[in-house]
């Protein structure tokens, strides 16, 4: 097998016990396991007095005992199991209990009919080619093992921008392969999910209307959900990206979203089905020259005065930030403030906006932030996983591509989702170094500095791209590189509105009082300068360039030195990776390097734009006298 196809669930050690077996009975009545060279007993049992989905592994010297609250929890026994032997840990040493944080681990695939992938950097799609979907089952049984490895149990089929040829999975026609699909994923305790398009019911049903308050809709809607259960009896739901984005919704007829997802929800209610409706709405045509209209504060502006109406089976998916997956932004206010409707909290394993899989980007670290910051002066947003939100998802970086995510390293994305998604208590630095170990080995010098790379890459990348919170200085529509005025002047709510003296939108109650959305604590953390993290001062505030930093340097010095910094931090990448040559397997070793250059390139282009951008805005020289293009 090919490197670049490896995974950490698909090497050729773990393959051996874990491939064919493991949803099989054999597996499960599995006398002996093999790791490697070595063989060891194992035994399995369901225990129900385990949580479900839960697991104990515990080593002897009569071998492993691996016990699972259900055949799914048996399954991540097995794994935790194999992962610990891959970490060098002795089998009768071995003894990990453990439990899902949240019932709903998933995974959205943004994957169009014609095998493109919205915001995709692995190749095609996995699942769809040529309208059909499931057209390599072999492979998608390879990559059911690999997220079951991380404990995914849901995982949508679909883009949420829905076209025709994937809206049709409603249909007789359509569920023939889906079928399929979900027999692929099934013994893996996977689950799959279908985006629907709003319009269903004209597109499909031959209806004049989609109006959530017209009858005929809710007989489309209840006959589109008896159709697809009958086929697939264990479908986890449907998902929704409703009056976002030029999809239609609910707002088009006059009503709120609750009666929208509401008509749907009822729909799937008796399949014991769940509506993931999103969050992510915003005006999408708003006018520049607007001062007042305020994008971040949209989600929460549309949702929170519908608490409570949404029925028992709707999760509402939010992102995790107001603005859209950037670099740095704060939490979204409507975490953990509904107190009568499910959430979920959406993540972005896609960089879309972090290098697109060309530029090394360790997302664990950001979600721990994103996980340990605030929501009010005794809980932080981890302490509401399992209680307030109570799903946890991802727009998936897998594609057709060899290696499953374009970059090497971007496997790693994956894997910590998983992980953390099961597991939220688990640091960045912890599923880093695992993830290492059961690709690149245990060895020292090759483990440390790979993964001292990874954890690094997150606040390398930051450091050459929209400084201090600001976001959105990316080249428009593909996402990739510096525009810093690419989206000042346009339609899509994302201004920094930067002049000669200032940058930066007043978010506090002097301005836009976006703020005010959040718990008193928070609000007040952000709106202070003193207490505002410096790394979000421009998402919240309006600040002179030559405002001063508490080390002492002015924020215009302080965007040059971390802009340099940021293409020091490449080229230190480089060398680092350099030093690996001839210890890990060449077609890795070339991969990466190749990736690495791409970086340098990338970095190098946002430290001269930006740099130049804002010597050119504010005319303030850089103290230390380097390049800056006049
Ligand atoms: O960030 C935007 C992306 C769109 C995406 C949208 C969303 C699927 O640029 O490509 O559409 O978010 O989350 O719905």
């Amino acid at each position: 097998m090919r490197f670049g196809y490896k995974a950490w669930m698909l090497s050729e050690e773990l393959k051996v016990e874990s491939g064919e077996f493991f949803a099989e009975e054999e597996f499960r009545r599995g006398i002996v396991g093999f790791f490697g060279e070595e063989k060891f007993k194992a035994s399995f049992d369901i225990d129900e007095n385990l949580p479900l989905e839960g697991f104990s592994v515990a080593g002897g010297a009569d071998g492993l005992k691996i016990s699972g609250g259900c055949e799914s929890g048996l399954l991540y026994g097995a794994y935790a199991a194999l992962f610990a032997l891959k970490r060098g840990e002795a089998a009768e040493k071995i003894s990990i209990s453990q439990k899902p944080a949240v019932e709903k681990r998933i995974l959205n695939h943004w994957d169009n009919g014609d095998g493109s992938v919205e915001r995709g950097y692995s190749g095609g799609s996995l699942f769809w080619r040529d309208g059909k979907i499931g057209y390599d089952l072999p492979r998608l049984r390879d990559y059911a093992r690999l997220l079951a490895s991380v404990g995914i149990n849901e995982i949508s089929v679909n883009n949420v921008n829905v076209r025709l040829q994937t809206a049709k999975l409603l249909t007789d026609e359509g569920l023939k392969d889906l079928v399929k699909v979900a027999e692929v994923f099934r013994p893996f305790g996977i689950r799959l999910i279908i985006s629907v398009h709003f319009d269903s019911p004209v597109w499909l049903g031959g209806l004049k209307t989609s109006d959530p308050a017209d009858p005929k809709v809710a007989d489309f809607w209840n006959a589109a959900a008896a159709r697809v259960y009958g086929k697939i009896p264990d479908l986890a739901g449907f998902l929704v990206k409703a009056d976002s984005e030029f999809q239609s919704g609910p707002n088009a007829f006059g009503h709120t979203q609750d009666v929208g997802a509401n008509v749907i929800a009822k729909a799937l209610k008796p399949h014991g089905g769940t509506l993931y409706w999103r969050c992510f709405i915003y005006n999408c045509l708003q006018d520049w020259r607007d001062t007042v209209t305020d994008r971040p504060k949209a989600a929460y502006d549309t949702f929170f005065p519908l608490d409570g109406k949404f029925d028992q089976n709707v999760i509402l998916q939010v992102k995790h930030g107001p603005s859209d997956f950037q670099v740095r932004e704060p939490n979204s206010p409507l975490l953990g403030a509904l107190k009568n409707t499910r959430e979920a909290l959406e993540f972005q394993i896609a960089q879309e906006y972090t290098g697109q899989q060309k530029d090394l980007y360790a997302w664990a670290v950001q979600w721990e932030e994103i996980l340990d910051a605030p929501f009010n002066e005794e809980r932080t947003t981890r302490d509401l996983i399992g209680k307030e939100i109570e799903a946890i998802v991802a727009v998936s970086n897998t594609g057709d591509d060899e290696n499953w995510c374009g970059h090497l390293m971007a496997q790693a994305n994956l894997f910590a989702f998983g992980r953390l998604a099961y597991n939220p208590a688990l640091t960045a630095k912890a599923v880093t170094e695992e993830w290492v170990s059961l690709t690149f080995g245990n060895a020292a010098e090759i483990h440390a500095p790979i993964a001292k790379m990874l954890l690094d890459s997150r606040h390398v990348y930051e450091k050459y791209n929209a400084p201090l919170g600001i976001c959105w200085m990316v080249c428009i529509h593909h996402h990739y590189g510096p525009s810093p005025d690419g989206y000042e002047y346009m339609k899509w709510g994302t201004y920094h509105r930067a002049d000669t003296k200032a940058i930066g939108v007043d978010r506090t109650r002097n301005g836009t009082s976006y703020t005010a959305q959040y718990q008193p604590f928070v609000r007040d953390l952000y709106e202070n300068l003193q207490t505002c993290p410096q790394e979000m001062l421009l998402y919240f505030h309006r600040l002179p360039y030559d405002f001063k930093l508490k080390d002492g340097r002015t924020m215009i010095q302080y965007i040059y030195d971390t802009h340099f910094e940021g293409v020091e931090g490449v080229e230190n990448f480089i060398t680092v990776w350099e030093s690996l040559k001839g210890k890990i397997p060449d077609e890795a070793y070339t991969h990466v390097r190749e990736r690495l250059a791409m970086q340098l390139e990338n970095a190098k282009e946002w430290r001269d734009v930006i740099n130049s951008y804002f010597y050119r805005k504010c005319g303030i020289p850089d103290e230390k006298g380097r390049t800056v293009y006049v």
